[in-house]
């Protein structure tokens, strides 16, 4: 079980690689949106998760859903580091066959539901939270999302139903990257004053720089933030974190990292 701050941002690195190379290999898109959150999960898998791989089915696990489900190779490659899934399978990501597909699919050890299609995944993680409630279950339900499925609709059905139902079990990890596939955030549908809203919708709210482990863990750890309401964390993030040439890039939204660009950015990697 990994534990300190350097074990967390160690396991960080391996995610990034990883991801580059599932991505370089499948000529797939997404890198910048599966580096911004690679933090958040090295975060969550390494310390604040309540999960068993050797018993992926537990009943009593905490259940985590990647809304964000194109951006999925860092998960697999969290997953694999944490012996959900053997390391080995990474390299069948995207390809004809694989229980590893482009976007989040169930089939593979750890994975909860299928996403992809944006917005889907906190309607899914509040049913799941709402059951659990009611079946007085330990578990809390962690979903992760980006800031581009809060210009859907659904997200904000769902936070509604999660505040009126006071679902203390369910956490909103926000990766707010600000970049969407074609433009930035604020350009496209401003969401600012962001925290405001969910708090007008009755969630507690914190915002956290989503690269910092100290901060993600503290927050993750001490949650519920309150009592009777569901938790959102508005976690800062860069997209292309990690990779100085991708940092802040609409670019790798959709553009697979080269040959060339895969060699620097597990140079730079290797390096920190
Ligand atoms: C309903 C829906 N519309 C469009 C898409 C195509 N699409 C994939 S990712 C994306 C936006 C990416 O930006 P964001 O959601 O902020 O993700 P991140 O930057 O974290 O990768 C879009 C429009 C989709 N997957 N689902």
């Amino acid at each position: 079980m990994t534990t300190t701050t350097e074990d967390i941002r160690g396991l960080a690195r391996r995610i990034r690689a990883h991801s580059l190379r599932m991505t370089h290999s499948a000529r797939s898109s997404h890198i910048g949106g599966a580096l911004s959150m690679a933090d958040l999960l090295a975060a969550l898998y390494g310390r604040v998760l309540r999960v068993d791989a050797g018993r992926p089915n537990w009943p009593e696990r905490d259940r985590f859903v990647l809304s964000k489900g194109h951006a999925c190779a860092s998960l697999y490659a969290t997953l694999a580091e944490t012996g959900f899934i053997p390391v080995e399978t990474l390299s069948t990501f995207y390809t004809d066959g694989t229980t590893l597909a482009g976007h989040v699919t169930t089939g593979a050890a750890g994975v909860e539901v299928s996403t992809g299609s944006l917005g889907h995944g906190l309607p899914l993680a509040c049913g799941m939270a709402l059951a659990l409630a009611r079946d007085e279950s330990p578990s809390r339900v962690f979903a992760l999302l980006s800031d581009g499925e809060c210009d859907e609709g659904s997200t904000w059905e769902a936070a509604l139903f999660g505040g009126h139902h006071q679902l203390t079990n369910l956490i909103a990890i926000i990766d707010y990257n600000k970049i969407q596939s074609l433009g930035h955030v604020a350009d496209v549908m401003a969401l600012e004053p962001f925290g405001a809203k969910w708090s007008a919708f009755g969630w507690a709210v914190a915002e956290i720089d989503g690269h910092d482990i100290d901060a993600i863990v503290r927050t993750l750890e001490t949650v519920p933030l309150e009592q009777h309401k569901p938790t959102c964390v508005i976690a800062h993030t860069v997209k292309g974190r990690g990779v100085s040439f991708m940092e802040g890039l609409l670019t790798y939204h959709y553009k697979p990292p080269s040959d060339d660009e895969l060699a620097r950015a597990l140079d730079e990697l290797e390096g920190r």
